[in-house]
This record gives C-alpha cells, structure tokens and sequence, in this order.
C-alpha cells in the first residue's frame, strides 16, 4: 500500500473517531484513496486540518501550555500564492492573535509541499525578533539573531541599530527568490519591563514582544506536510526572564540585574545569579500585566500542565513529553513535572525542524 495512503488512513480514522463522525470514515477513505492514486496528493477539508493542527500541538512534547490545545484558532492560507497575500495574511495573524494583549492561540496555515516543490516558506525564525549585530566586537541586540538579520541587510534591508529592531518579514514563494517587507510597528504590541519595587530596573530599558510566533517549523498532518503554518500562544515568564535576557549567549543581564539591586557579585556563593534571576522574572510577569498581556508564571503553567496529563489519561490517549524541555529553568524541583518521567515518543499530527537558509 502507497505510503501516503497508510499515513492518510491512520489519521482519518483517529480524527473521525475523536470527531464522533466514524459513520464517515469509509466514503472519506475512498475518496483520499482515489485522490491519491491520480495525483499522489491529497487536499484536508477544513475540518481535518483543523484537528490536524490541534493534535500537532497535542502532540508537542516539548510544549507545557498544551492544555489548551483545543481552543486553537486556524486560519486557512492554503490558496494563498502571492507575495502581498502571505505578507497581508501575516500582518493579520498578528492582529488577530494579539487581540489588544488578550492572546488568542492562532496558526495560519499555507499551502503544503506537492512534489518536493514548497510553495511558501517563511524564513523567520518567529514572526516578530529583534535584531543582532556585531559592530567590531560588540553585540547590539539578540545575539541569536545575528545570522538571519545578516541575511535581511543583505536583502536590503536596514535597522536602527538599537537594541530591539524589529526584524522584517522574509518569505520565499516556489523556491524562488527571498521577499522582505516590515512589520508596522503598530501592529506590534511590545511591553516595558519594569519592576514592582525596584524603579532602578527601569533603567535598563529593557522590553519585549507580547506575542511569540514560530515561524520555522513543518507542520504535518497525515502524510501532507505544511512547510509555512506560523503558530502563536502567549508567553510563559521564564522564556524572557530566564533566557532571552539572561543566557550569556543571549541579552545576557544577570550582572546588570544585580547591580540595581546592589547585591554581592564577588562570590557566587552569595546566589547574586539566582537573586537577580528571580526579581527580573517578577519584573517580567509583573510588566505584562500591568499593561493587560496575556503570560502564565511557570507555577501556573506546570499546574495546567497537570490538568492536561489528567485529561489526557482520561480520554485514554498515552502521554508523550520531553522531560528537559518541560520542566521550567527557574526553580524546577519546585513543580511536579521535575519529579516523573515522560515518553518522549514522537507521535503524527507533529511539528517538526527544517533546515535553515541561514547560519
Ligand atoms: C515549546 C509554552 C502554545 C507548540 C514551548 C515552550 C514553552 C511553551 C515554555 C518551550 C520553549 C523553549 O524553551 O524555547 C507555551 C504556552 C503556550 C503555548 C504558555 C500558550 C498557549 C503553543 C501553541 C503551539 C505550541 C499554540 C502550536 C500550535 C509548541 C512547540 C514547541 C513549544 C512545537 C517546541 C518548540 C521548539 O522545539 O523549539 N511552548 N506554548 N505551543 N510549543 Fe508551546
Ligand atoms: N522560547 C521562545 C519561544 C518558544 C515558544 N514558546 C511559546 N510558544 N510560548 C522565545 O521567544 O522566548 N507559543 O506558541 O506560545
């Protein structure tokens, strides 16, 4: 039996089942059956592909929101095959998934690859991303997007230079040449960080963007593999707090941190890191909701994360889960997920890497 047909059949069946509608699975079968047999392709209903794409995050193990994974939002791109259109059905993405700080989970989902030819590709990592540049040694902004904001001034393309440009849009339609447009930075929603009780904080001028957006990776569902389907759900504290600001390799601040807090660097005994990374992550959680962003503490989310595995029990699908990538960086002992072990087998509807064009 044809490959594509097997993977088509395994998904069928489980969505129809989940969907209550298995008094469908046999017409739907022959149909993708003969689909497939006269052009060895075939095309979701509406239906299917938003299942699909709900499973995918289902199935991400190395997600901890996913118990909200059946509120998704999908926006159908797939007719999508020009370059104003796919920029248009970004910018609209953004829109509607930041919703004015009330984050609404939202993938847009392009046309899938049909005999090895991609029709759509976003080369951004996420939708929105600052900068990085190295001027003669030193690093302004994130250092992590210093290869890909090479390749947008080699578009063309030119930042300010600060330490939080935004970075453009960059697809690619049929393989073809890169297109760039900016973002308006309207449609960006970016918060001020700052701190309940040390107003010295505020001096380091840091912010970030309310909404994170990857934009990398393949989504597939069934055999038919969707190279562009940007997702989007909000943030949890610690992915800014604990590593976009404080790895080495990023906007490394934890010495920056501390010395507003006029803490003891001398010595690492005195935990100045560890001091200094938990106000900057009250100053992150406490910034967002300040101004009505949508985030979730990592106490919180490791609780939803429970009530997730609990569902899942109950609708008697087995729990897959990445333990390194499940358990929070800050103070991971502190939550359950650090004291069990989880199957890290990879399971379809999935998410999966692609190569890069960059680095
Ligand atoms: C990874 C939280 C929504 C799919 C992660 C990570 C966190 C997280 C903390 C680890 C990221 C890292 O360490 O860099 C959340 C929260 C959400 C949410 C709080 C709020 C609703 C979603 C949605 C999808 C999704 C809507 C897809 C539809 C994934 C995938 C990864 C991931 C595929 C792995 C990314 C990678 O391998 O780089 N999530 N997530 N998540 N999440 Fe979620
Ligand atoms: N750590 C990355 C974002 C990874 C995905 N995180 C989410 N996804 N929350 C960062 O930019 O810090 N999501 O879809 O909500």
């Amino acid at each position: 039996m044809n490959e594509l047909y097997l993977q088509a059949e395994e998904f069928i069946n489980k969505t129809y089942k989940e969907l209550n509608k298995e008094e469908l699975i046999p017409k739907r079968l022959k149909e993708i059956e003969h689909e497939i047999e006269t052009s060895n392709h075939y095309n979701h209903t509406f239906e299917e592909l938003e299942h699909g794409a709900k499973m995918a995050w289902r199935n991400a193990n190395k997600c901890i929101g996913r118990l909200f994974w059946n509120t998704l939002s999908i926006k159908d791109a797939r007719e999508i095959r020009e370059d104003d259109h796919v920029f248009e059905a970004l910018e609209s993405h953004v829109r509607y998934a930041t919703n004015k700080g009330k984050i609404r989970p939202t993938m847009t989902i392009f046309a899938p690859r049909r005999k090895g030819h991609t029709p759509v590709r976003i080369i951004n990592h996420q939708i929105i991303r600052y900068a990085g540049y190295n001027f003669n040694n030193e690093i302004i902004g994130d250092p992590d997007s210093i290869p890909f904001t090479k390749l947008c001034q080699s578009l063309g393309w030119q930042g300010e230079g600060s330490h939080f440009d935004l970075l453009p849009l960059v697809i690619q339609l049929n393989d073809g040449e890169l297109v760039w447009r900016s973002l308006q930075e309207k449609d960006v929603l970016q918060v001020d960080i700052s701190h309940p009780e040390l107003p010295d904080m505020n001096d380091l001028g840091l912010k970030w963007y309310a909404v994170p957006i990857i934009s990398d990776m393949l989504l597939e569902i069934g055999g038919i593999r969707y190279p562009a389907a940007p997702f989007n759900g909000w943030y949890m504290g610690t992915e800014i707090g604990a590593r976009n600001f404080a790895d080495e390799s990023r906007y490394n601040c934890l010495l920056a941190v501390a010395e507003t807090m006029e803490l003891d660097t001398s010595k690492a005994s005195t935990l100045w890191k560890d001091r200094a990374l938990v106000e900057l992550n009250r100053a992150v959680l406490y910034s967002f909701q300040k101004v009505g962003v949508s985030i979730v503490d990592h106490h919180t989310a490791a609780e939803q994360f429970k009530k997730f595995e609990k569902n899942e029990q109950v609708a008697n699908r087995e729990l897959t889960g990445t333990w390194s990538w499940l358990i929070p960086p800050v103070s991971p002992a502190v939550t359950h997920i650090f004291h069990k072990e989880y199957n890290d087998q990879f399971v379809s509807p999935n998410f999966h890497y692609q190569n890069r064009i960059y680095n």
